[in-house]
């Protein structure tokens, strides 16, 4: 997906309410993808690889956990912004990540040149993660 904007979605009761990918390759650059919501990862959930480039990611939300990305493979964002998104968004204290969520237990989730900053809920506002995450 290139120079592309995907906003004010909702998935209701599902997951990856701008973007969903169950198993495949994926790369978004240049794009915006804002204003969704999902029961789980309010911008993007992703299984498959999914690479990030140039993009914002904000003011999406989750009533679960991963309010801007749910990450559930392997994943690098590069020069992008995570920002405003919000996990848990319907305040009954289950959901988390509010930027970002990584379940993938397999390989940290790789972020460079990137602000993931401003997000909210849960426990861990801005980043989740089952495994360490790597910056650069
Ligand atoms: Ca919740």
């Amino acid at each position: 997906m290139i120079r592309s904007t995907i906003r004010d979605n909702t998935a209701t009761g599902g997951e990856g309410g701008g973007l969903l990918d169950r198993g495949g390759y994926v790369r978004v650059s240049h794009s915006t993808i804002s204003g969704n919501q999902a029961t789980t990862g309010g911008g993007i959930s992703h299984a498959g690889s999914l690479e990030l480039v140039n993009s914002t990611i904000s003011g999406n939300g989750s009533t679960g956990s991963g309010g801007g990305i749910y990450i559930n493979g392997p994943a690098s964002i590069l020069s992008s912004t995570i920002a405003d998104n919000a996990a848990d968004s319907d305040d009954n204290g289950s959901g988390s990540g509010g930027g970002i969520s990584s379940q993938y237990s397999l390989a940290s989730p790789v972020l460079g040149d990137t602000i993931l900053a401003g997000n909210h809920g849960g426990q861990s506002p801005d980043c989740e993660s089952s495994s360490p995450t790597s910056t650069w």
